[in-house]
């Protein structure tokens, strides 16, 4: 019988500071232990430990010129953590807050998350803690250069296929995909979110938005209720947070908040609309990485160094980084009556945010279900750059609507408790782990 105390003290002792990957794998395993206890022929083929241990790590150094000349160190990273379902598939992430740990967290995150999106994806996570904001345009090409030089020797259309993450947008992509090409002299799907012009796919850089918004919609749904004339709250300005805001506003909801790292801005008319968009892009393109100037050019509110959490809205949906809300956090929310909570971000939830939603019966859909469009899409593209052809913007939407469906259903499957309440964090893992360890005992050890 595994315990969880003894599961958790073994691997403490494994990944020293490496606290969000112990935090992942906790909150997993809380869910899973019964089951894992109900199936012994788990324990004979060590699942919890093969699955902890990802299969292996690359680090390596990224040396790059500046604008003035001077040399530039960086680490850059490509996690392996499991390959049962697939080739290991997960973003790059460049942001000064990059650790191995933190990458160990999102592999782990990752692998559960592909399983659930039924396509065949492993797991995989990289990146370096290279900083792009304030960089130019050459900075970012010079170091994207560097980091592809070593990174595609471990990389490769049917066996491991990175993409984009927080700091790695279409621009890294389309100078990582022209280094491999360089080196290897190849057209291959080797990385997903690629540009429309050489295999990307259409509706890729809005599936992750989209993708929670359905999910969301589903969720609401199985309790009669809809999106309709519901206010949100969201933060970041990224991808994410845009894909997400135009889907609501399409479905009826307003969008009263978006974030950055200065603070957060409300806006009671709502904050999707293409033309507000626009903007924020063209803000996040000169490199500020600021929301302040939003509330200027719209007329709306700024509110310098806080979070959109005091916002009293019918649902919030974390759309930045990890751990990005707090207990404090939560009980503001239940405080102010918020009906529902879509975790957006990878893990964007500190645990006792996570289980206050939960032991307050608030519905709760984790990450690793809510933002599996993203990843889901970036299947998608495998698909079409396998076959040599490009689907519609309406097919995929239309694949991408199932699967956030599929994965709704089969939280609800797995995660529905005694007295009715959907437990959507145990429903994702439970279902999320049961493929990856039933497909590893049929491959043996
Ligand atoms: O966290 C994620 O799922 C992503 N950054 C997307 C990964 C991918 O391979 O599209």
């Amino acid at each position: 019988m595994y315990t969880l105390d003894g599961i958790m003290q073994e691997l403490e002792r494994k990944n020293p500071a490496q606290p969000e990957f112990i935090q992942a794998v906790r909150e997993v395993l809380e869910s899973v232990i019964d089951t894992v206890n109900d199936n012994p022929v788990y324990e004979k083929y060590r699942i919890i430990e093969r699955m902890t241990e990802p299969d292996r790590i690359y680090t390596f150094r990224v040396d790059w010129e500046d604008d003035e000349g001077n040399l530039q160190v960086n680490r850059g990273y490509r996690v392996q953590f499991n390959n049962a379902l697939g080739p290991y598939k997960g973003g790059l992430r460049f942001h000064s807050s990059v650790t191995l740990g933190g990458l160990k967290f999102l592999g782990f995150e990752q692998t559960l998350k592909n399983s659930l999106t039924t396509l065949p994806m492993g797991g995989g996570k990289g990146g370096s803690d290279f900083n792009p904001r304030g960089k130019s345009d050459s900075e970012i090409l010079r170091f994207c250069r560097s980091f592809m030089t070593e990174l595609q020797k471990y990389v490769g259309p049917d066996t491991d296929v990175p993409a984009g993450d927080i700091g790695v947008g279409a621009r890294e992509i389309g100078f990582l995909y022209g280094q491999y090409k360089r080196i290897r002299g190849e057209n291959t799907g080797v990385l997903t979110g690629k540009g429309l012009g050489y295999g990307g796919s259409l509706v890729r850089p809005e599936a992750t938005g989209y993708g929670t918004m359905y999910f969301a919609q589903a969720m609401l749904e199985s309790h009669q209720d809809s999106l309709q004339g519901k206010r949100i709250s969201l933060s970041g300005f990224g991808n994410v947070a845009w894909g997400a805001a135009m889907k609501a506003t399409e479905l009826g909801a307003t969008v009263v908040t978006i974030s950055g790292p200065d603070g957060y801005i409300y806006d009671e008319e709502g904050v999707g609309t293409p033309e507000k968009w626009a903007y924020m892009q063209y803000l996040r393109s000169s490199n500020n990485d600021v929301v302040a100037p939003y509330a200027k050019r719209f007329g709306a509110k700024f509110i310098e160094g806080k979070k959109p959490w005091e916002v009293p809205v019918d649902l919030a949906f974390p759309c930045a980084i990890q751990n990005e809300l707090s207990l404090q956090d939560a009980e503001l929310l239940v405080a102010n009556g918020v009906k529902y909570i879509v975790e957006t971000s990878n893990m964007g939830c500190q645990a006792e945010a996570m289980n206050y939603f939960i032991s307050h019966r608030i519905p709760f859909a984790p990450g690793k279900a809510a933002n599996a469009g993203g990843v889901a899409v970036s299947g998608l593209e495998m698909s079409q750059n396998a076959m040599h052809l490009a689907w519609s913007a309406a097919e995929v939407d239309q694949r991408l609507k199932d699967i956030m469906i599929n994965i709704h259903h089969s939280c609800i499957t797995e995660g529905m408790e005694d007295d009715g309440y959907v437990n959507y964090a145990k429903g994702a893992n439970i279902a999320g782990f049961k493929k990856v360890a039933d497909t590893m005992v049929q491959l043996g050890y």
